[in-house]
């Protein structure tokens, strides 16, 4: 049985002030049966874990560099994410593959090099719009997916993995429960080819996940949590999500 995960991504929002309040709001709403964590920009890492000391929700970033060290201006290591607690690092993202321009295997490479630094890696694939109505989406997840587990190869088994359909992604549009779990049914057989730790592995379902469309979609077989943007930055409506896994 695999215990579910909700994860906040906070993207590009936020000050210190707006955070200590969400953050101690969340802290009042917990504890919840599931796992929780919340994936905040790189400057309020440190903040985040003074005031998540103590509590069951961890903490990590939304982008890790493929890099171990050295002249990479702008880039910010998995070993100084590891540094401050950082138990996830979100890689993949489809903004970042959109707008920064990352590959398959770049995003592989993120993904190794968090493991490296005992940071587990949040891999999201998605296919866009174009891609489902050209009946691509199937082809497209796999490509994404393949990247990472021929880099991983026996670490495969250590990773969250993340099925966000580009086309979801704070729209408002939600994938159907169906069509979620047709997709992460694909991206769990594939992993059971890589991995005999499959069924272990937690696929996270995002995209436009709200308190009132949450249960339905964690209820599904292959679908054992949420990644969760713009409802991750209300406590009371991650907190929903959050008793609905
Ligand atoms: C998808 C998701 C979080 P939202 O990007 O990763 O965001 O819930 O706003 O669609």
């Amino acid at each position: 049985m695999r215990k579910k995960l909700v994860v906040g991504n906070w993207k590009m929002h936020g000050n210190r002030a707006s955070n200590a309040l969400l953050l101690s709001g969340l802290k009042e709403a917990g504890p919840w049966t599931a796992d929780v964590a919340v994936c905040v920009p790189f400057p309020y890492i440190t903040e985040t874990s003074l005031a998540l000391t103590g509590t069951q929700i961890a903490y990590g970033s939304q982008d890790c560099s493929a890099h171990e060290q050295g002249a990479y201006t702008g880039e910010v290591s998995s070993a100084m994410l590891a540094d401050l607690g950082c138990r996830f690092a979100i890689v993949g993202h489809s903004e970042r593959r959109a707008y920064h321009q990352e590959s398959d295997q770049l995003v592989a490479d993120k993904a190794k090099a968090a493991l490296a630094h005992g940071v587990t890696p949040i891999v999201c694939v998605g296919e866009t719009l174009a891609e489902r109505e050209a009946g691509q989406t199937e082809h497209v997840v796999k490509r994404q997916l393949a990247a990472v587990i021929h880099t991983l190869t026996h670490c495969i088994g250590e990773i969250v993995l993340a099925y966000e359909p580009v086309w979801a992604i704070g729209t408002g549009l939600t994938a159907t429960p169906e069509q979620a779990q047709a997709v992460h049914a694909v991206l769990r057989q594939q992993l059971r080819a890589a991995t005999q730790k499959a069924d272990a592995m937690r696929i996270l379902y995002g995209g436009s996940v709200k308190p009132d469309n949450a249960a339905l979609l964690f209820s599904q077989p292959d679908i054992d949590g949420g990644l969760i943007g713009g409802a991750a930055l209300k406590a009371a409506d991650f907190s929903a999500i959050c008793r609905a896994a």
